[in-house]
């Protein structure tokens, strides 16, 4: 076994200066500091509840914002004047709900409209040395940045530079590349689709299709297993087509910290009497019970609802034999009572490809062998296909928990696959509906942002901008860290994001961007990724989705997607944190300029009025043909999807059933478990609020390791024990945090879970999916001892 010192060099490692904080006692936590005592008991209550509420009273108080908070939030998710929730992709009610918040939403506006400032005179006062050692939590809650700096190496700090001599030292180091594959555009799915739009545009423009994302770490898997099966990376349903199922199998999400707005579709589900099933080794919050988040009566007289019918404890990695299984079952019924109507011969026949094939390896597994893989037993797994047989309209939903995995794709596919048997795929109330993350990184990829783009998409994009774009496809994530290792990526661009903490193998992917010669980051706030920076570097605030975005042509709005597919537009009322801010779109279009000298592309003009951006994309993008009368209308406009009308523009015409073996979910060695890096309830990806994970039940802790009391004990563990937290990766190569603590937790034996940002220290940078390239965050084979 070999020791992850042989891939950091050794000067990295002993003495080099990392930006990370230095392996200490609080090695790889990121949290705030706290001196109080941890705690960890079972939670009882419902999802939302008074708990939420308090929880918002705290934050709004915390950022002495109670007032100006409140009346931001009467403008959130406000289909005609309001701005578009940063939190997350549900999407928003149209049927009234005028106030549909939720707390995580709040905590996480109230995040950015801080009072708080990070200014001059704060960098002049600490070296980036100094910071390196401060923990995230303090980094960002220092506020908002109010003016662009550059770092300055001879005091180790940021000063102030001008905007124009910014984009200059951009547009400069760019034309210094040998090659504009040198340089790569990495997007976090909130920025705008208009700002989306401008940045790919600079990129190919420029010469390159690296434009990596979020979306490599999140649902790539998502999107490559949609577009094979049925021709659209997206899902097919909506907020209506929830609320018309009769049946929702929800896997891998954990919707009330991350999604909450969806607690009420749960509850209303449950209510109408659909079946709601849950399928995740962890029994999550939203599996039990909720308070409506906006039914205020709910919360007044504590009368909860129930937003579960069944819940499934499958093994990490186990869906796809689960899912196999249900459709064994579904054979059964047909084989059982041939044309009765568990299987829709008409649209198999008329609308798919690949059925014989598929049936027969169905028939093929054994009830053993899928049971044995997911974890589940064959009865269980025969109730959940009752529900699926007597369900007429069915909908599954799902997240990470499937993702981040080997077998995201095959997996995802086989949804599909079982969706497609009772022809629950373009009709009401049934279809695939996975649960995005970032409030835009769905109109990210629909504008552009695709390290891999189709050749229409480049076609039309040439033909509407007069330029030619590259044809080799470009870096994701995991190449992009690679290259900057390996010297070929020399410079970073990231709009958003806080791209060192978020990526795997937090210390290989500090190295890559310290190996650059120039780092950019378009940030709102201080973050690692600030100080783990190039021999250049530059931080350039932006103004953020609440606040108030004036150009030559007066107020502008943009727009974002759902996660089905409604493009709304938002628009900030806030007045900006600092007068210095520009916006995004502002930014993008200095640096393009600097970079492009040349260019006929109107890049001032798209900046004084994004109008004309607009009409550059209704004429690029299909279904945005009349894109600024569209986005205009109360609700937006959906996006037309032609799989949602049965109409499959696969190379064969029909929805395309797969055929993947099912996947060994079982360690080969005994002693090996398998680790998820999740979210706790009080944490926006790389940004923690607490200490606290109040549905988990744990407070003022997150250097932890949650497993099953049988694990625990095979290990000589007890309740609170410190463990040291060893990663064999593919590489043979190992990673360890020590000193996290063993709590238990009702987990299946042979599962782990811990929190994200911390634990990416054991993803190893070989560590990913060969099906999607997504470092495989849910499945980290680790050993767990006690601490030496
Ligand atoms: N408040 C808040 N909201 C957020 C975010 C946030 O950090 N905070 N992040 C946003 C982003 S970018 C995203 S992508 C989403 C993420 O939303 P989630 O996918 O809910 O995120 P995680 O916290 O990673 O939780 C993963 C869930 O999958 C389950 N799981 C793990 N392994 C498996 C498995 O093998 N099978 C099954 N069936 N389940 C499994 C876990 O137990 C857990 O419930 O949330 C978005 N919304
Ligand atoms: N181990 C592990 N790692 C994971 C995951 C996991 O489950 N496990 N999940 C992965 C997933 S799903 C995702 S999506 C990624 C997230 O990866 P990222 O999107 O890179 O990370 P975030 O923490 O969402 O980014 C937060 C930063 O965005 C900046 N920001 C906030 N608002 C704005 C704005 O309006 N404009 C601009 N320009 N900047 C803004 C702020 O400076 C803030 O510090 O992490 C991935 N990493
Ligand atoms: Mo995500």
């Amino acid at each position: 076994m070999t020791d992850i010192s042989n891939r950091v060099p050794a000067a990295l490692q002993a003495s080099e200066f990392t930006g990370l904080m230095s392996d200490g006692p609080r090695q790889g936590g990121y949290g705030p500091s706290t001196s109080k005592p941890w705690s960890s008991k079972p939670y009882h209550h419902p999802a939302a509840a008074w708990g939420a509420a308090r929880s918002v009273a705290k934050v709004l108080i915390k950022e002495r914002e109670l007032f100006k908070g409140s009346t931001a939030m009467l403008t959130m998710n406000h289909p005609v004047r309001g701005f578009d929730c940063p939190g997350c992709a549900w999407p928003d009610d149209n049927h009234g709900v005028k106030l549909d918040i939720c707390e995580n939403g709040i905590k996480h506006v109230t995040w950015e409209m801080t009072p708080k400032r990070v200014d001059r005179e704060f960098f002049a006062a600490h070296t980036v040395t100094e910071l390196a050692e401060w923990n995230d939590y303090d980094l960002e809650d220092q506020g908002r940045l109010t003016e662009p700096m550059s770092y300055d190496a001879a005091t180790d700090r940021y000063v102030p530079i001008g905007w124009d001599d910014a984009y200059t030292m951009v547009g400069e180091a760019l034309r210094a590349l040998d090659s504009p594959h040198a340089a790569a555009f990495y997007t976090s799915g909130r920025l705008s689709n208009e700002a989306t739009f401008m940045y790919q545009l600079w990129a190919r423009e420029f010469g390159t299709n690296n434009v990596p994302d979020c979306s490599n770490m999140c649902h790539e898997a998502s999107g490559r297993a949609l577009k094979a099966s049925i021709a659209t990376g997206k899902g097919t349903v909506s907020l209506d087509d929830w609320d018309a199922c009769t049946a929702l199998f929800v896997l891998g999400v954990n919707a009330a910290s991350n999604a909450p707005r969806m607690l009420t579709s749960l509850a209303h589900a449950v209510k109408r009497g659909a079946q709601v099933v849950h399928i995740n080794p962890m029994t999550e919050a939203a599996a039990t019970r909720t308070i409506v988040p906006h039914e205020i009566g709910q919360m007044a007289t504590f009368r909860a609802s129930d937003t579960s019918t069944m819940n499934v404890q499958v093994r990490p990695g186990g869906d796809l034999a689960l899912i196999r299984g249900v459709a064994k079952a579904v054979f059964e019924a047909e084989d059982a009572n041939p044309g009765g109507g568990a299987l829709d011969h008409e649209f198999l026949a008329r609308f798919t490809d690949g059925f014989d094939e598929y049936r027969a390896l169905v028939d093929a597994a054994t009830w053993d062998e899928l049971s044995v893989q997911a974890g589940v037993s064959e009865e269980q797994i025969r109730a959940v296909a009752q529900v699926y047989l007597d369900s007429p309209r069915s909908i599954i939903a799902w997240c990470l928990g499937v993702t981040q995995h080997e077998h995201g794709v095959d997996t995802v596919r086989e949804f599909s696959n079982l969706l497609l048997l009772r022809g629950n795929i373009g009709r009401e109330g049934a279809g695939p509906s996975p649960i995005r993350g970032h409030s835009n990184v769905q109109g990210n990829r629909t504008c552009g942002i695709d390290h891999n783009p189709s050749e229409s998409f480049l076609a039309a994009l040439d033909a509407e901008c007069g330029i030619v774009s590259p044809r080799t496809p470009g870096l994701d994530t995991v190449a992009t860290i690679e290259g900057m290792n390996d010297g070929s990526v020399k410079v970073f661009v990231a709009l958003g994001g806080n791209f060192v903490l978020a990526a795997p193998d937090t210390k290989y992917t500090a190295r890559g961007l310290r190996n650059c010669e120039l780092t950019v980051q378009v940030s709102t706030k201080l973050n690692r990724s600030h100080l783990v920076h190039g021999r250049r570097a530059l931080i350039l605030p932006c103004l953020g989705r609440t606040e108030r975005d004036e150009q030559a042509s007066g107020v502008q709005g943009v727009s974002a997607e759902d996660a089905m597919s409604n493009v709304q537009l938002s628009m900030g009322k806030k007045k900006p944190a600092s007068p210095h801010l520009r916006s995004e779109l502002a930014i993008l279009g200095g640096m393009a300029r600097a970079t492009l000298p040349d260019s006929a592309t109107p890049w001032e003009e798209y900046v004084a009025d994004y109008d004309l951006v607009r009409d550059s994309m209704s004429r690029v993008l299909p279904g945005f043909e009349g894109f600024n009368e569209l986005v205009r209308q109360p609700m937006g406009f959906r996006i037309p999807q032609p799989a949602r009308e049965r109409i499959f523009l696969t190379p064969s015409g029909r929805a395309e059933f797969s055929h993947a073996p099912v996947p060994n979910a079982i360690p080969d060695d005994a002693d090996v478990l398998v680790l998820q890096t999740m979210r706790s309830h009080d944490q926006w990806n790389t940004t923690i609020y607490s200490a606290d994970d109040r549905y988990r039940g744990i407070k003022n802790l997150r250097e932890l390791v949650f497993m099953n009391a049988d694990d625990m004990r095979a290990r000589g563990l007890s309740e609170g024990s410190f463990v040291d937290v060893t990663s064999t990766s593919r590489d043979g190569s190992t990673r360890t945090l020590t000193r996290y603590r063993a709590i238990t937790y009702d987990l299946p034996v042979g599962a782990a879970a811990g929190y994200m940002p911390e634990m990416n220290a054991l993803v190893g940078a070989a560590d990913y999916s060969t099906q999607s390239d997504q470092p495989l965050m849910k499945n980290i084979q680790v050993r767990i001892a006690a601490a030496q």
